[in-house]
């Protein structure tokens, strides 16, 4: 395969607000990033992704944008995100923007346009319609709304929304709307940021027809629809050809197949994707299901496209909770997960905090919690008649205030991430799972993501080597190899609570290269203890 920087890269993801206050609002900001560039440069970091910081209300933590060519006052100004632009390059690192184009703030002057009149001239810019039989044109809902139509009284008629009634979607059919996103891509691209995360992006095209879905809840109407990918290459064309950038789109609801014609590298779309075929079937762990995921990525991308690897990001619960295992194994666990993130096929993320193995949180009441889908999910189902501690208790685990709680620095108050009143309460285990322990243990999580960093630079075989699943049938061993010319990588991974047996035998010309026991594999190498994690080299 082509070789590209994207694809070597290690990317962490900085949600901004809850990364570290420098002006003790509550709110971390763009001045708190650049205090801590050396922290991520010495973990081995390529590239970073921010969070959208664009102006806007903030009722979904900035994904609903109501001035792209401005900053949000929590997160700081111009002038510093040219600094920080400066500061991150300077360390040879990269950084990429979150780039949020299938929807905008209803606050956004041009929807304040399009909703003013059925002639102004930004009316098409959004998706209208007429009420059908008195009420909604159809019964979709949105990912956060019972409906995706929100009736509009000043001229009578429905609007669309993916998401919140608040996030009006784009109309993407109108060239010049179009032409306008393409221009604010270009303003950030000469700005010198190095590519773009996609929110939604295989959202933009919608259905020609709004006839009603047969089961409304499976809500993949919204995605993949006639058009995106012209919208895509005509994006290629018009903007991301001319600059040497990574683009990564977010892209629910593909199969592989699907996938690959976002990413195939000689369509001129996109360079890589986020699937959620693991976060949207796998609530709990389930190997089998997640090795069927991951053998038939790699087929259906194989020499053609680059895949992602991730297990958590900032809308979902962090991964040692929700696949792990925090309570009895922690840190056996958190590394365990680490080893096979960075070494499947595709690029991989670390989502901040995840490498100090960071966990969900459980807050008492629904009024600590702040995400907007939880709440109005909250709402809903209690307006409905339902128990609403019942309803509480259901939503805690897949709560995305899981991932946003404050990074936690150190043992101080607010774990270190603000001399303020963090905007969401910091998880109570802060005194003992925190940036400064793990710097002062050579054994903590942190420690070993830094060495798996380290050997994916030295090691093509991690980025490019063929993927083989050697035990796909096995509910509890992950055993599966990487191999270039003359090297072969052994991954052997025991996602379990209890000890495995596993004979080597076979493999007779290995070496141990890494691993996340500290024990004397002379004696007994043919026993996994739980969630125990190796990698070796295979000689020829
Ligand atoms: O998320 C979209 C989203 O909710 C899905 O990708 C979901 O995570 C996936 O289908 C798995 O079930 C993006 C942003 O990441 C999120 O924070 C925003 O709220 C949302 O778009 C709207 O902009």
């Amino acid at each position: 395969m082509n070789k590209k920087w994207w694809k070597e890269a290690v990317v962490y993801q900085i949600y901004w607000r809850s990364f570290f206050d420098s002006d003790r609002d509550g709110y971390g900001d763009i001045k708190g990033i650049m205090e801590k560039l050396d922290y991520i440069k010495d973990l081995g970091i390529d590239v970073i992704w921010l969070n959208p910081f664009y102006k806007s209300p903030d009722r979904d933590n900035g994904y609903d944008i109501s001035d792209y060519y401005g900053v949000m006052n929590r997160a700081g100004d111009m002038a510093t995100f040219e600094e920080l632009i400066q500061e991150i390059h300077s360390r040879g690192l990269k950084v990429i923007m979150d780039l949020v184009v299938n929807h905008t703030s209803d606050q956004h002057p041009w929807f304040s346009e399009s909703r003013s009149s059925k002639d102004n001239p930004k009316r098409d810019w959004y998706i209208w319609e007429d009420p059908k039989g008195g009420r909604e044109p159809n019964n979709w809902r949105s990912y956060f709304a019972p409906s995706c139509w929100e009736w509009d009284e000043p001229t009578a008629q429905y609007y669309y929304h993916s998401f919140a009634v608040e996030q009006p979607d784009l109309n993407w059919r109108n060239p010049e709307l179009r032409n306008e996103i393409y221009k604010m891509m270009r303003f950030w691209l000469d700005k010198g940021i190095d590519g773009f995360r996609m929110d939604v992006i295989n959202l933009l095209a919608k259905k020609e027809d709004f006839s009603d879905a047969e089961n409304p809840n499976n809500i993949s109407y919204l995605a993949n629809n006639p058009g995106i990918h012209d919208y895509l290459q005509e994006m290629h064309r018009e903007v991301l050809r001319h600059y040497d950038v990574m683009t990564v789109g977010e892209i629910p609801f593909v199969s592989p197949e699907e996938g690959l014609l976002y990413v195939d590298e000689s369509r001129n779309e996109l360079n890589t994707l986020f699937h959620f075929q693991v976060a949207d079937d796998m609530p709990t762990w389930d190997m089998l299901r997640y090795k069927e995921i991951q053998t038939s990525w790699y087929e259906g991308l194989e020499q053609r496209g680059w895949n992602s690897q991730f297990l958590n990001n900032h809308d979902h619960t962090r991964q040692v909770t929700r696949y792990g295992n925090d309570r009895h194994y922690r840190v056996q666990s958190a590394k365990l997960l680490a080893t096979m993130i960075h070494t499947l096929p595709g690029t991989p993320y670390i989502f901040q905090g995840e490498e100090i193995g960071m966990t969900g949180v459980r807050f008492d009441s629904i009024e600590d919690y702040n995400d907007i889908a939880m709440k109005n999910k909250y709402q809903e189902e209690v307006t409905k008649g339902r128990d609403p501690q019942e309803v509480f208790e259901s939503l805690i685990l897949l709560s995305r205030d899981n991932s946003r709680t404050p990074m936690q620095w150190n043992d101080a108050p607010q774990a270190g991430f603000s001399s303020g009143e963090p905007w969401i309460k910091v998880n109570p285990n802060y005194k003992e799972i925190n940036v400064e322990a793990a710097l002062n243990d050579p054994d903590s999580v942190y420690f070993y993501y830094k060495k798996l960093i380290a050997l994916r630079k030295e090691n093509d075989v991690m980025v490019y080597g063929d993927y083989k699943d050697l035990l796909p049938d096995d509910e509890h061993l992950y055993v599966y190899s990487r191999s270039c010319k003359d090297e072969t990588w052994l991954i052997v991974l025991n996602h379990c609570d209890v000890e495995q047996a596993f004979t080597l035998d076979g493999f007779t010309n290995r070496k141990l290269i890494l691993s996340n026991y500290q024990r004397d594999l002379e004696k007994d190498e043919e026993v996994l203890f739980p969630h125990e994690a190796r990698i070796y080299q295979i000689k020829k």
